[in-house]
């Protein structure tokens, strides 16, 4: 090679070198996005519900201009360093599902000493006093409202197969640690007790973890002990209690003919419809993520920006979804994929 064009040639590179380090510095001094930031933190942020929660405070975002900060947090561990981080990032505000309503003493405090705002959807903080923390913002669902129509839809299923009474035993799936699952599924007893069912043939299999696996197994507990039951009914807090104790009468030989579930939410019952064959996993009353995800995160942008604090409490309804009917609705409701 010529002087002059390893020259040229060294020149090109130092000159490339140059720009590369301009580049970083660049990067490096520019802030961080000056978008106003607000959290949402979820207890299972692998359930479809909650991603579809985030889906759409991501479009209130969109809209209003904001950045959704989406965090997963299981354990109180997790919910109190989230908010730390949120402060730090210069966030103003979070909306949050905690993985603990009794927790909620704890992030009132941390976010009221870190200056941001709070919203709670879908579990509601309890109080030292065992009360609902009625001073802190909340949105969730009718659950009462929402639990007797899922009775309903029983009851009519039951109706529709012609079963008798001696044969057919409902399956509770309970969590009665949190609120608002409680009170979804004493709606749906309750309901089932007023229209004449009899009160011994309603079971409680408490869940453990409010999952398929320990929905599966409080089911399996109950089918053991009631072996001789040749139709069941079944009932939970969401759709994942319902999926897990349909799982664990599969494994016992029960199909669509002999078991009829209803769920709750209707995110999860999406993968249940698709299956080529009908499941004992009949139905979901469909609850609203978009109100749940965008309303929350619009109501916040509003708080921070204007400074009027939103509603204290605000209730969400449910419709049923079956496979006859999923497709349509999913589609109206913007819940398609
Ligand atoms: C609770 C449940 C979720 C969903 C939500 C509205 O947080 O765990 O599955 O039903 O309420």
């Amino acid at each position: 090679m010529k002087l002059s064009s390893r020259f040229l040639t060294v020149f090109a590179l130092l000159s490339a070198l140059t720009a590369g380090i301009m580049f970083l510095a660049s990067c490096a001094n520019k802030p961080a996005s000056n978008k106003l930031k607000i959290g949402f933190i979820v207890k299972q942020p692998e359930e479809p519900w909650f991603q579809y929660e985030w889906k759409f405070a991501d479009l209130a975002g969109e809209k209003y201009g904001f950045e959704t900060v989406k965090i997963g947090a299981a354990d109180g561990e997790k919910v109190l360093s989230a908010i730390d981080n949120l402060a730090a990032s210069g966030a103003k505000g979070f909306i949050i599902c905690t993985p603990d309503v009794r927790l909620g003493p704890a992030i009132v405090e941390k976010a009221k000493s870190a200056g941001l705002k709070l919203i709670a959807v879908d579990d509601r903080f309890i109080g030292a006093d065992k009360k609902p923390m009625e001073d802190v913002c909340y949105l969730g669902i009718s659950a009462r409202k929402i639990g007797e129509n899922v009775e309903k839809t029983l009851a009519d299923e039951m109706k529709k197969r012609g079963w008798a009474a001696a044969d057919t035993a409902v399956c509770v799936i309970s969590f009665d640690e949190l609120d608002t699952a409680r009170e979804r599924t004493s709606g749906a007893i309750d309901g089932l007790l007023a229209s004449g069912f009899d009160k011994k043939m309603i079971f409680n299999a408490p869940q453990k973890t409010s999952d398929i696996p320990g929905a599966f197994d409080a089911a399996n507990v109950l089918l053991t002990q009631h072996a001789k039951i040749k139709n069941w009914l079944v009932c939970g807090m969401n759709d994942n209690a319902v999926l897990g104790a349909i799982r664990a009468m599969e494994g016992r030989g029960f199909t669509a003919k002999n078991s009829v579930g209803v769920g709750i939410n209707g995110t999860e019952a999406v993968a249940e419809f698709e299956k080529k064959d009908s499941t004992g996993f009949y139905g979901s009353m469909l609850l609203s993520a978009r109100e749940h995800g965008y309303k929350t995160a619009e109501m916040m942008y509003n708080w921070i920006t204007t400074g009027k604090e939103p509603e204290k409490d605000t209730r969400t309804t449910g419709i049923l979804i079956t496979r006859d009917n999923f497709v349509s609705v999913l589609k109206e409701q913007g819940l398609t994929k």
